[in-house]
């Protein structure tokens, strides 16, 4: 079992007893949408289900007053009007008979997930909680939250495993003042929230949510915030932020342990947050962690207020902890011009503190002709419907129900008799090639291009190939005695391309060349991994630097990320040599006008630049 599901169903025990509009929203069914979802896409099934334990007092102890507990503690008992009156006395509260136990169950879920991880029981997991946790303070309840059961699962890991480093990923679309108050002054936890903030005038409308706040004392550089100033941010926005700025910052810090504040008010249709991101983006976030920290990431729901948008997100969430490929993801990768704004913000904010953000700064822009401008955002007027996305997903939806998870991982392709790679278990062997026909059709295209045994391994892979190309097989793992000649990756282009590919990305590690009558029409990207030079020969080719590293390890760790496995952790943050930085910075100046990701600034305003 890979994957723990936390709950318990008494969490939906807890509801708004009186009228208010701003809190109605937090409602029990959050909680069934969720798993209901789950259940419907055969998901539960395949987690580790756990049932949600209260925590202890002396665990509620670990972040908040005796005080304040004894406080929610008598809520059990209070009267409707006392309730209301109590609830009053916090922003964005309401209290319920349930609230204390429910609140409880919340943060012993959070717990029990990391129990989980850490002991080794699952890789990682979810846990459905209500109430919410990272509004929640030392000696107050805010914003829906009792208890802050993200923070307290932090003290748990370090308290109770001895974690040095572990990174809270807050990707709920409001800022969780909360945690950044408990971790304010502690370098042990790097904390990252992006949050609709519009200049100040979105909830809780709070200075110390901006990009200037790092920090205090030790912690300086361990806060980190990237306030979104525009409704309306999107997949590519979302993307943008975490592979400039979150990234960065985590391979420099190199967590032990990820936990996620999973509000999915951040997704689209989500009536909070106004925002743009499809569910698909969750998993695409989810994987972009999963690099991290031997894969081990601890997820908290936090909020979500569009029934059918959260299901859908946290469904996304859970396929990709479970292992199951990333969906594609919908819209043109181009950040908006205010998102890349905000990215720069916190960029020179924590520049002082990460050596791997400080060639970022001040980049030299002019306004040129090779800077195209950023993604417009529509006017607030046209705010975004869930509906609408979900029409424009439904084809895409289609094409995936008729793509499912190959029943096969790893495969191999073993032109080598005995090979001594050291290949992990759970690959499938490919012993006999069955398209000896198709074999020897491709080696009359290129009969002198082939000799005898280079055509065996060439059926080899064409048997693999094809595994793929039917859906059988996911990925694989061909491995042959010569260097694979430009002919053979030319038979493998083609092949992919008259099945239908649409776009092909080749990484060529090593010595290798392109083929040469490779048409460069925008189908096939290829980066060569080679040497010391960086070249952009033109858009879809590209070479970058070789680091140095035995290609047997190489070759195993591959194999054994292709079968699932977290990465080895990078260790120590080395930072590039200066011509390194030198080679990729110039790299990344040419390739800019059409890969508009690699954008980390927004162009200077001026009468130049193009409006957008
Ligand atoms: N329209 C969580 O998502 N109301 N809490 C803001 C702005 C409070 C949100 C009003 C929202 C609290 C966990
Ligand atoms: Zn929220």
């Amino acid at each position: 079992m890979g994957t723990a599901l936390v709950y318990h169903e008494d969490m939906t025990a807890t509801r708004l007893l009186w009228d208010d509009p701003e809190c109605e929203i937090e409602c029990p069914e959050r909680l069934t949408a969720a798993l209901d979802g789950l259940r419907q896409r055969g998901l539960q099934q395949r987690c580790l289900c756990l049932t949600a334990c209260e925590a202890s007092e002396e665990e509620l102890g670990m972040v908040h007053s005796p005080e304040y507990v004894a406080l929610v503690r008598r809520t059990q008992t209070l009267d409707k009007e006392e309730l209301q009156a109590l609830s009053k006395q916090f922003d964005a509260v309401y209290f319920h008979p349930n609230t204390f136990h429910c609140a409880r169950l919340a943060v012993g879920a959070a717990l029990q997930l990391v129990d989980a991880v850490l002991t080794g029981a699952v890789h990682n997991g979810l846990a459905l909680v209500r109430p919410p946790g990272h509004h929640s303070q030392k000696e107050a309840a805010n914003g829906f939250c009792v208890f802050n059961n993200v923070a307290i699962a932090a003290k748990h890991a370090k308290q109770k495993y001895g974690l040095q480093r572990i990174l809270i990923v807050d990707w709920d679309i409001h800022h969780g003042q909360g945690i950044q108050y408990i971790f304010d002054d502690d370098p042990s936890v790097l904390y990252f929230s992006w949050h609709r903030y519009e200049h100040g005038r979105f909830w809780p409308f709070l200075q110390e949510s901006d990009a200037h706040a790092v920090g205090q004392g030790q912690g300086q550089g361990f806060t980190v915030n990237l306030p979104w100033n525009q409704v309306g941010m999107g997949n590519a926005d979302y993307l943008a932020a975490f592979l400039h700025v979150l990234l960065p910052l985590a391979f420099e810090f190199d967590p032990e342990l990820v936990l996620v504040s999973a509000g999915f008010d951040s997704a689209i249709g989500d009536p909070e947050g106004r925002m743009r991101a499809t569910p698909e983006c969750f998993a695409h976030l989810t994987q972009l962690l999963q690099v991290l920290a031997g894969g081990r990431i601890c997820a908290v729901l936090e909020g979500g207020y569009h029934l059918e948008s959260l299901a859908q997100s946290v469904c996304k969430m859970v396929q990709t902890l479970l292992g199951d490929p990333t969906p594609p993801l919908l819209g043109l990768m181009v950040p908006c011009q205010s998102a890349l704004e905000s990215i720069q913000s916190v960029q020179t904010a924590q520049a002082p503190h990460w050596t791997s953000l400080q060639q970022n700064v001040a980049p030299i822009l002019g306004p040129s002709t090779h800077f195209p401008e950023g993604r417009s955002l529509p006017l607030l007027a046209e705010s975004p419907t869930y509906e609408a996305a979900e029409a424009a997903l439904s084809p895409l939806q289609g094409e995936l129900c008729l793509r499912p998870t190959p029943p096969i991982c790893t495969a191999v392709a073993l032109a080598v008799p005995g090979a001594a790679l050291a290949l992990p278990p759970g690959v499938l062997l490919q012993e006999e090639s069955a398209l000896r026909e198709e074999t020897e059709a491709w080696a009359r295209l290129h009969k002198s291009l082939f000799q005898d045994e280079s055509l065996v391994t060439l059926g080899k892979i064409l048997c693999l190939l094809g595994g793929i190309l039917d859906g059988q097989v996911r990925n694989g793992i061909a491995v042959t005695a010569a260097l694979a000649t430009a002919a053979t990756v030319e038979v493998i282009i083609q092949r992919c391309l008259s099945h239908g590919a649409q776009r092909l990305l080749c990484v060529a590690l090593g010595q290798l060349d392109r083929p040469l009558d490779l048409a460069d029409d925008g189908r096939v990207l290829w980066l060569n991994i080679r040497g010391k030079e960086a070249a952009v020969e033109s858009m879809f080719h590209i070479s970058t630097p070789l680091p140095q590293e035995s290609i047997l390890q190489l070759a195993r760790t591959l194999a054994q990320v292709l079968l699932g496995e977290a990465p080895p952790s990078l260790g120590p943050f080395l930072m590039a040599s200066p011509e390194e930085i030198r080679a990729l910075r110039l790299l990344k100046t040419q390739l800019e006008p059409r890969w508009k990701l690699l954008q980390v600034a927004a162009p200077r305003p001026g009468p130049c630049s193009p409006i957008a």
